[in-house]
């Protein structure tokens, strides 16, 4: 459960890390499940076999000699149990029923984000609930939880505090993402917060998280994470929910949308299996057996 204190600074910042939810057991298992994802790589899965929606080296500068990784899974709790019984982990969607209010929440999809060591890319300034166009309303908050310690020297995220507050800035995001490096990462510039905002200054900040914790963020907070130059690897995977009050947007596009199969403005509860129920009524509902 998260304390009255941490969600008031969630509401403020925008983010909040909600500290250990994972024994040593369970994250020697997702890493290990995890690297034997990575070593069978996008094209090493049979048809037979339970795979992942996505499989990618989403890093735009995979080629030459500054080759960079940033290697993304979507859904991998569909080919691993350790994944699967982590979106169902009550702690995490206890803490995001808290943080939004919502008594009922499905999944809305999973993300690895891998960065090997050495050469891991960077994670470009974004919000995440305008790359979501295919529901409505947008899905309020993520939880992202490290598998190894991720800190400044191996891309750790970074967010802006309140800028949650200050609604769609994809547009003026998307003029920042010549900011890849560590050393640049905090240089957002030519942006002015609303007048009315709480936190009128644009101050980004690291936002270190150790290996078993999980971080909240809210899904327009502006956050990103730079390369990762460094000798360790960082993974890590991001779990985002729907609220029940969720709707599909048949004008949008995502590559979840394949498994729709509802009229515009149909509810999202009734999407199916690839988006399965994890609290109802408060109460986290638990895995499978
Ligand atoms: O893992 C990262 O560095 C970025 C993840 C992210 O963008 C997200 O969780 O929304």
């Amino acid at each position: 459960m998260l304390t009255p204190s941490q969600i008031d600074e969630f509401h403020r910042n925008g983010f909040l890390n909600g500290g250990p939810v994972l024994t040593g057991e369970e994250l020697k298992e997702l890493r290990a499940d995890l690297d034997s994802i990575l070593e069978k790589g996008p094209d090493g899965f049979s048809n037979e076999e339970p795979q992942p929606v996505l499989f990618r080296n989403m890093s735009g500068r995979a080629d030459g000699p500054d080759a960079l990784a940033v290697w993304q899974i979507v859904n991998i709790w569909e080919a691993a149990p350790s994944f699967e019984r982590l979106i169902y982990h009550p702690s995490i969607v206890k803490g995001i029923s808290q943080l939004t209010d919502a008594s009922d929440l499905m999944v809305w999809h999973d993300q690895i984000q891998y960065k090997p060591a050495n050469y891991g890319g960077a994670t470009r300034w974004h919000q995440d609930a305008p790359l979501w166009p295919i529901i409505l309303p947008m899905t309020p908050v993520s939880a992202w939880v490290a598998l190894d310690d991720a800190d400044e020297e191996n891309g750790c995220m970074w967010m802006v505090p309140g800028s949650y507050k200050w609604g769609d800035q994809m547009p003026y995001l998307r003029t920042q993402q010549h900011l890849e490096g560590r050393e640049e990462f905090m240089n957002l510039q030519g942006f002015s917060p609303p007048a009315d905002s709480e936190i009128k200054v644009v101050e980004p900040q690291p936002r270190p998280v150790k290996s078993g914790e999980v971080s909240f963020h809210h899904s327009l907070t502006w956050h990103g994470s730079p390369f990762n130059r460094s000798n360790r690897p960082r993974r890590a995977i991001a779990i985002h929910y729907m609220t029940g009050e969720s709707r599909f947007v048949a004008s949008g596009e995502h590559v979840m949308k394949q498994f729709v199969e509802l009229k515009d403005g149909a509810p999202m509860a009734e999407a199916g299996e690839h988006f399965p129920a994890v609290c109802r009524g408060g109460e986290p509902v638990g895995a499978p057996a």
